[in-house]
C-alpha cells in the first residue's frame, strides 16, 4: 500500500478533511514553513489568530516599536532575489516597515491562499490509531493532519500584572503586545506606564512626547544602551548585499546569530584603558549593536567580576545623563548582571526622565497594591490616570504552546508533561508527541539569538526531516525519552555555566507566578547548535524514532 493510499483511507475513516501539515501562526516562521513545505509538495493549512500576517510585528504596534537587530541581519536569507530586492531604510526598522516586509513576503510567494486568519487553534490531539493529529480551532474547523508545526513565537502570550482592580479602572488601558491597530493618541493625557523591559524602554520616550503627565512604574531597572538608530547609508547597504552570502554564513556560525568578530580575551585580562575604550565604542559607536557589550570579551556572561566592569560603565552613564540623583540611582541596575535579563536598546530613554512632566516610581520600594477606578495605588501614594499602559511582557517560550490543548500519545497533555519545565530534544520535538514540531522552541537558542537566523535554521531542518520521512516511507518521527532527557540536561548544564540563571528573568520563567524556574533557551551558541542539529540529521536522525507507513510499529516511547 502506498503512503498516499493509506492516508486517504485513514482520512475517510475519520471523516475529517485532511491536510499534510497544519502550521500554527503566520509570523516569519509560519510564512517560511508554508513556502518550504509547499516546495515539498505538501498540502498545508496555516491558522493565524490575528486578522493579518506578521506575528510579533502584527501585534506589537506600540509607539517606538522597532526591532533591535540590524535590518540587514533581521531579514530572510533563503531567497537571494528577495534579499537583493528589498531596500531597508533604517539601521533598526520600525514596526510599520517590518510589517510591510512580512506582507511583501506573503504576496511575493503567494502564501495567502493557504492562510486562514482570525482563527485560533485550540486543540491538537494525536490519534494513535491512525497516527495523525486531530486539530480544532475556535471557529469550529476540524482537520486531520500528519504534521503539526507550532510557529507560535516565543513572545506572543502577553501578560498583565497580577494586581487586583483592573476591571474597576475607568480610563483606557493597553498592553504593548496587543496594541490597537489604529494607534493611540496620548495628547493631553495623564499616562501611567508599568514595566521597563524592551517594550517599555521603546515606548516611554514616545509616549512622553504626547502625554501631559507620564509616570513610569519600574520594578527592575534594566541596562539600556543607546540604539543610535539612523537611516541606512545606501553605500553600506550595497556593500553588505554584494557579499550577502558570506555575511549570512558568518551570522549562522556565530554565537548570537549576528556576525561579529569573536572575542579574543577576557575582560579581566584587558587593561583598564582597553576596557574603557571598548565600552566607549559599545556605547557611542553609531554602528554598535545589542551584542557589542556581550561579545567584546570571552567572559562577559560567565564571570560576575568581568560582567561588573560593563555593568558599572553603564551605571556611570546613567548617573551622567539623569539629572535628579534619586531618579538616577533608581534607574541603575544592581540586582542582575548585564545581559542576564534581555538588555535593551533605547532612544532618549534615560534623557526622558529629565523632562519635567515625567516621573519614575520605584515599585520595588513602594509596590503597586491595586488598580483603582481612577488609576492605581502604591503602598505610599495614590495616582490618577487617563490611560494605563502595561509593558509587562509575556508568558515567554512556553505560554503560546501550552495555551493550545496539545495531547500526544496516551492522551498526555503537553502542559502536564512540562509541569516542571519544558523538556525537548533540540528544542524541536517532544517525546510522546510524534510529528509535532516546534519552531524556536525551548531548548534551542531562539530568544538568545537573532530570531531570523534561528527561524530559518529550524524551518529548514524540519522541512528536511519531513522530506526524509517521506523519502523513507516513514509515518511518524519523535525523539526517544533518553535523547530528550540528555538534551534537557545539557541545556540546563550549559545554562548554569553562565550568569543567566542568577537573574529573575523571563528566560527563567520568573515573571509568571507559579511557572517553574528553569533556564529555557539554549546558550551553547547558534553556530555549535546548528552543527549539532546537522550532525543528528547526518547520523540518520540520531535520538529520533520513526514508525513505518506500512508496518505500524508503535514507537518505543512514553
Ligand atoms: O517584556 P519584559 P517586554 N509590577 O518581560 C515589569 C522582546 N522585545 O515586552 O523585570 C511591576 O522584558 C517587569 O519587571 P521585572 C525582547 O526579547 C524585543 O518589554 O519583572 N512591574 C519588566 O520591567 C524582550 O526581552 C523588542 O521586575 C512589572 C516589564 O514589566 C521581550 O520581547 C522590543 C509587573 C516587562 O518586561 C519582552 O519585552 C520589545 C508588575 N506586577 C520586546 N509585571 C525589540 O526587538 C511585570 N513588570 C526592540
Amino acid at each position: 500500500m502506498t503512503q498516499t493510499h493509506q492516508q486517504s483511507s485513514r482520512t475517510a475513516a475519520s471523516g475529517l478533511p485532511e491536510v499534510d501539515a497544519v502550521v500554527v501562526g503566520a509570523g516569519f516562521s509560519g510564512l517560511y514553513l508554508l513556502h518550504k513545505l509547499r516546495g515539498l509538495g505538501l498540502t498545508v493549512r496555516v491558522f493565524e489568530k490575528g486578522d493579518g500576517v506578521g506575528g510579533t510585528w502584527f501585534w506589537n504596534r506600540y509607539p517606538g516599536a522597532r526591532v533591535d537587530v540590524k535590518s540587514m541581519d533581521y531579514s530572510f536569507s533563503f531567497d537571494p532575489d528577495l534579499e537583493q530586492d528589498w531596500e531597508w531604510t533604517e539601521k533598526y526598522p520600525p514596526q510599520e516597515e517590518l510589517l510591510r516586509y512580512v506582507n511583501h513576503v506573503a504576496d511575493r510567494f503567494d502564501l495567502r491562499r493557504d492562510i486562514q486568519l482570525e482563527t485560533r487553534v485550540t486543540e491538537a490531539v494525536f490519534d494513535e490509531d491512525v497516527e495523525r493529529w486531530h486539530v480544532r480551532t475556535d471557529r469550529g474547523d476540524q482537520l486531520s493532519a500528519q504534521y503539526v508545526i507550532m510557529a507560535t513565537g516565543c513572545l506572543s502570550t502577553s501578560k498583565v500584572p497580577e494586581v487586583p482592580g483592573l476591571d474597576l479602572f475607568r480610563g483606557r488601558w493597553f498592553h504593548t503586545g496587543h496594541w490597537p491597530q489604529e494607534g493611540v493618541d496620548f495628547t493631553g493625557r495623564r499616562v501611567g506606564v508599568i514595566g521597563t523591559g524592551s517594550s517599555g524602554v521603546q515606548a516611554i520616550p514616545r509616549i512622553a512626547e504626547q502625554a501631559t503627565e507620564l509616570t513610569v512604574f519600574q520594578r527592575t531597572p534594566n541596562f539600556v544602551v543607546p540604539a543610535h538608530n539612523h537611516p541606512i547609508d545606501p553605500e553600506h547597504q550595497r556593500s553588505v548585499k554584494a557579499s550577502y552570502a558570506e555575511h549570512r554564513q558568518a551570522a549562522r556560525e556565530s554565537g548570537f546569530g549576528i556576525a561579529v568578530p569573536p572575542a579574543t580575551k577576557g575582560a579581566l585580562e584587558a587593561s583598564e584603558e582597553e576596557r574603557a575604550a571598548h565600552y566607549e565604542l559599545a556605547w557611542y559607536d553609531p554602528d554598535n549593536s545589542l551584542v557589542t557589550f556581550l561579545t567584546g570579551y570571552t567572559d562577559m556572561i560567565t564571570s560576575k567580576e568581568a560582567n561588573d566592569t560593563a555593568a558599572q560603565y553603564v551605571r556611570d552613564r546613567i548617573a551622567e545623563i539623569v539629572e535628579d540623583p534619586q531618579t538616577a540611582a533608581d534607574l541603575q541596575p544592581h540586582d542582575h548582571a548585564f545581559g542576564t535579563k534581555r538588555p535593551c536598546l533605547g532612544t532618549n530613554y534615560y534623557e526622558t526622565y529629565n523632562l519635567p512632566h515625567v516621573r519614575l516610581v520605584n515599585v520595588r520600594k513602594t509596590p503597586i497594591v491595586e488598580i483603582t477606578h481612577k488609576g492605581l495605588r502604591t503602598t505610599q501614594e495614590e495616582f490618577e490616570f487617563d490611560d494605563l499602559v502595561f509593558a509587562t511582557g509575556f508568558d515567554a517560550m512556553t505560554g503560546a504552546l501550552t495555551a493550545v490543548d496539545i495531547r500526544g500519545r496516551g492522551d498526555v497533555r503537553l502542559a502536564d508533561k512540562w509541569h516542571a519545565g519544558p523538556r525537548t530534544y533540540l528544542g524541536i520535538q517532544v517525546a510522546g508527541f510524534p510529528n509535532l514540531f516546534l519552531i524556536t522552541g525551548p531548548g534551542s537558542p531562539s530568544v538568545l539569538s537573532n530570531m531570523m537566523v534561528s527561524i530559518e535554521q529550524h524551518v529548514e531542518w524540519v522541512a528536511d526531516a519531513i522530506a526524509h520521512m517521506r523519502a523513507e516511507g516513514k509515518d511518524t518521527m519523535e525523539p526517544t525519552v533518553e535523547a530528550e532527557d540528555a538534551w534537557t540536561a545539557h541545556v540546563d548544564e550549559v545554562g548554569h555555566m553562565t550568569l543567566y540563571p542568577t537573574a529573575d528573568s523571563w528566560y527563567m520563567g520568573s515573571n509568571v507566578p507559579g511557572k517553574p524556574r528553569v533556564f529555557m533557551p539554549y546558550i551553547g551558541g547558534v553556530g555549535p547548535y546548528r552543527q549539532k542539529c546537522d550532525e543528528v540529521a547526518a547520523e540518520g536522525y540520531e535520538g529520533f524514532v520513526f514508525s513505518d507507513a506500512d508496518a505500524k510499529e508503535p514507537a518505543t516511547v512514553s
